[in-house]
């Protein structure tokens, strides 16, 4: 069998680091087929054509076919998953609302497009930021499509989390599970160590031997450095994160088509349409606490937050309720 695959924005930085990792069957596995479109604006045909010609000469042997291409109508046309990557980056002088609008003019058409072309059970998965509020648009406009099909990534934050505690607890980074992010890929983002375990161990309890005060460990270098990293990306290295953030989106995708375990070591992070739970006001697409099993994703019910977690999961999600309130007074959804 042959999976199609959309990636939009595939001439871009994070489209050139996901394609061939796509291409060697590193996000659906070594038995997977894939058929890949490249969707791109005018602009940005000639890098895609240049992706797919580099594509051609890497003689994949699950690669059948690439097609590029800025027509949406073909782009999407029989997608089982599609990684909407492309987006409108924040320029000199605009304000959110810009921002927002820019987006909406992008994620809202292509919500359509998904409906109306992409295969009966796709899967979409929005990268290109603001993430969560961009999904939110594309699931909105995606008439007869469920809105959990509609997924954002975050799981990049996730693995950022999981990188920091493995390198201050000196373990491998497998050995760090549980690292929950709760709410808006955004500096209001909440990493959630209080069930994370290391070896099998409470993470807290490591961290109270290395760090002593966990809390204040926490606030003033843990999460700052998860929420900030792709700022302190940038400053190192002159550009944005590309190839972790292609990486993470392989992660996400292959959790989501292949399933997790539905162990606590297993629970990961997704952005989806909140159903309400935690009292995450409906319909907002929040990061939470996931398992991915036959192809759908399940928040993790039952976990429970004290004081300063719910408050930081509420100034997130309070930040993802205003997104969703001037993206209507935009008329975008
Ligand atoms: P680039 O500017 O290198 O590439 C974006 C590509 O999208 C360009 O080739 C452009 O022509 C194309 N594009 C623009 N509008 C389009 C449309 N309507 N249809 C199809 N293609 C379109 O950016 P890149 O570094 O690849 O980043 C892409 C997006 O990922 C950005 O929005 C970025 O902010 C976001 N990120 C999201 C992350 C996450 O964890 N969710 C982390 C990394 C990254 O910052």
């Amino acid at each position: 069998m042959t999976t199609t695959i959309t990636i939009t924005g595939a001439g871009g930085q994070i489209g050139y680091a996901l394609l061939f990792r796509i291409a060697a069957g590193d996000m659906l596995g070594p038995d997977e087929h894939v058929r890949l479109r490249l969707l791109e604006i005018p602009a940005g045909l000639g890098a895609a054509e240049g992706a797919a010609l580099e594509l051609q000469d890497g003689a994949f042997p699950l690669l059948d076919d690439v097609e590029v291409t800025d027509d949406p109508a073909v782009g999407f046309a029989g997608a089982d998953h599609a990684l909407l990557v492309g987006a409108r980056p924040r320029g000199p002088g605009m304000e959110r609302a810009d921002l927002l609008a820019a987006n909406g003019g992008i994620f809202g058409p292509q919500g359509t497009a998904i409906a109306a072309n992409a295969a009966a059970g796709v899967r979409v998965t929005v990268v290109g930021n603001p993430a969560n509020t961009n999904a939110l648009i594309a699931a909105a406009h995606a008439d007869g499509v469920p809105a959990e099909r509609f997924s954002a990534l975050t799981r990049l934050d996730e693995n950022r989390a999981r990188a920091q505690l493995a390198a201050t607890l000196d373990a491998p980074v497998a050995d760090v599970r549980h690292v929950p992010i709760w709410g808006n890929h955004s500096a209001t983002q909440f990493p959630d160590v209080s069930r994370a375990t290391v070896g099998g161990r409470p993470v807290t309890q490591a961290l109270a031997e290395r760090v002593g005060d966990v809390r204040a460990w926490l606030e003033s270098t843990f999460i700052p450095r998860v929420a900030r990293r792709g700022a302190e990306i940038i400053e190192v290295r002159g550009s944005s994160s590309v190839a972790s953030a292609a990486s993470a989106t392989i992660d996400h995708v292959r959790s989501w088509a292949l399933g997790t375990g539905t162990t606590d070591a297993d629970v990961t992070s997704a952005g989806v349409v909140s159903r309400g739970e935690y009292g995450v006001p409906e319909g907002l697409v929040s990061s939470f606490p996931v398992h991915a099993v036959d192809g759908e994703w399940r928040v993790v019910e039952g976990i429970e937050l004290d004081e300063w977690a719910r408050s930081r999961v509420d100034a997130s999600v309070a930040e993802l309720a205003d997104e969703r309130e001037a993206v209507r007074a935009l008329g975008l959804l």
